[in-house]
C-alpha cells in the first residue's frame, strides 16, 4: 500500500488561465507546456489501517492546515477510485522554488497522483493520471508526460475530456530553458486567486479567448517543424498577452518586478544582436528564457552580468513521472 513517485514540473509556452469549473479544474482555454528537467517532486503515499486523517510532510515538515486540505481532497478522489476508507501518510520533497512562478502545484500534484494510484493497486492510463492529477491543480495535467505536452481543454461538463497528451518526446528537440531568477519572494497574489479575478472582471480576458486558438495553432506547428523562431515568437507574445489581461482586472494584478522589466529588455537588445533569444513569464516576477542550446552560453552570461538577476538555472525538457 506504498509507493514512491517523481515528477518534472513544467513552463507553460501557451499559458492556462482561467477555468470554466472551479471545483474540476476545467479551463478556458487549452495549454501547451515543455517538462523541465531540474525542478522536480519526489512524492511517497502509504495508505495505512488505523488512521484518523491524512498527514502530509513537505520537505521534512508536517505542513499547515490549508494545505492538508488540499492534499486531503485530493485522496478522497483517489479512495473513490480505490474504493477505500484508508488514510495515507504522504512525504514530499519539493525541488521546486516554490511560490515565485515556478509552479510546484504541477510536479506536486503529478507525483500525487502517481504514487497514490499506484500505492492503492489502481490500473489508469497516462491520459487517466493527467485528469486525475488535474483535479489537485490545472497544470499538474501536463507534468505526467515529458517533453512537449497539450492539455487539451476538452468540452464536457464532468471534465472527462479534458487532458492533457503528449506532442513531441524531450529527447526529439532539445533547446535551452533558462530559469532567471530576479525575486524569490513570496508573492501576494496567488495563480488561483489571480485567474478567478481575471476571467470575472477584466475587460480583456474576452480578447485573450479571442486569440487563444490562433496561438496554440502556431505553437503546435512551431513544434511539430521544430521552427525556434517561430516558436519563441508566439511564446513571447502569449505570455505578454496573459500580463495584459491581469493588468485589466479589478484590482489589476502586477506580477513583474524591476528585475523582470530588465530582462525582458535584455531579451530584445539580444534579438536585436542577432541571437534569437525569447521569455515567458508566469505568474510571478521570474523570467523563463528559451533559446537554442549552441546559444546557451552566450546568453547566460550576458543575462548573469544584469545587476538585478540573483541566479540563473539552465534546465532543457525532461521526463515525465517517473517511479521510484
Ligand atoms: C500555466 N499557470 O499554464 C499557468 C500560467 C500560471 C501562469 O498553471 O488553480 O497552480 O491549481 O489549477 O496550475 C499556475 O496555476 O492553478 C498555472 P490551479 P495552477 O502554467
Amino acid at each position: 500500500m506504498k509507493a514512491k513517485a517523481k515528477a518534472n514540473t513544467n513552463i507553460a509556452l501557451i499559458k492556462y488561465w482561467g477555468k470554466r469549473d472551479e471545483k474540476l479544474f476545467l479551463p478556458t482555454n487549452s495549454s501547451i507546456s515543455i517538462t523541465l528537467d531540474k525542478f522536480y517532486t519526489i512524492t511517497t503515499v502509504e495508505f495505512k489501517e488505523n488512521m484518523i486523517n491524512d498527514k502530509f510532510y513537505l520537505n521534512g515538515k508536517e505542513s499547515d492546515k490549508k494545505e492538508q486540505i488540499k492534499i486531503s481532497n485530493f485522496l478522497d478522489k483517489v479512495r473513490k477510485l480505490a474504493r477505500t476508507n484508508l488514510y495515507a501518510i504522504v512525504e514530499s520533497e519539493n525541488k521546486v522554488p516554490t511560490a515565485a512562478g515556478f509552479a510546484s502545484s504541477a510536479s506536486g500534484f503529478a507525483a500525487l497522483a502517481a504514487a497514490s494510484v499506484k500505492a492503492l493497486g489502481l490500473k489508469l492510463n497516462k491520459i487517466e493520471l493527467s485528469a486525475l492529477a488535474r483535479c489537485g491543480s490545472g497544470s499538474a495535467s501536463r507534468s505526467i508526460y515529458g517533453g512537449y505536452v497539450e492539455w487539451q481543454k476538452g468540452q464536457r461538463l464532468d471534465g472527462k475530456d479534458s487532458f492533457a497528451r503528449r506532442l513531441l518526446p524531450e529527447s526529439d528537440w532539445d533547446i535551452s530553458i533558462l530559469s532567471v531568477i530576479v525575486a524569490d519572494n513570496k508573492k501576494k497574489v496567488s495563480s488561483r486567486e489571480g485567474m478567478k479575478r481575471t476571467v470575472e472582471s477584466s475587460p480583456f480576458y474576452s480578447a485573450w479567448l479571442d486569440t487563444i486558438e490562433k496561438d496554440l495553432k502556431m505553437t503546435r506547428e512551431a513544434i511539430k517543424y521544430k521552427d525556434f523562431e517561430k516558436l519563441g515568437e508566439v511564446v513571447e507574445r502569449n505570455a505578454l498577452k496573459m500580463h495584459a489581461t491581469m493588468l485589466g482586472a479589478a484590482e489589476p494584478i502586477l506580477y513583474f518586478k524591476a528585475g523582470t522589466m530588465d530582462v525582458i529588455h535584455h531579451i530584445h537588445d539580444l534579438r536585436l544582436s542577432g541571437i534569437p533569444a525569447y521569455f515567458t513569464i508566469d505568474a510571478g516576477p521570474n523570467v523563463k528564457v528559451l533559446c537554442k542550446p549552441s546559444d546557451e552560453k552566450k546568453v547566460y552570461e550576458s543575462l548573469l552580468s544584469l545587476p538585478l538577476v540573483e541566479d540563473i538555472i539552465i534546465c532543457h525538457p525532461g521526463n515525465g513521472i517517473s517511479y521510484l
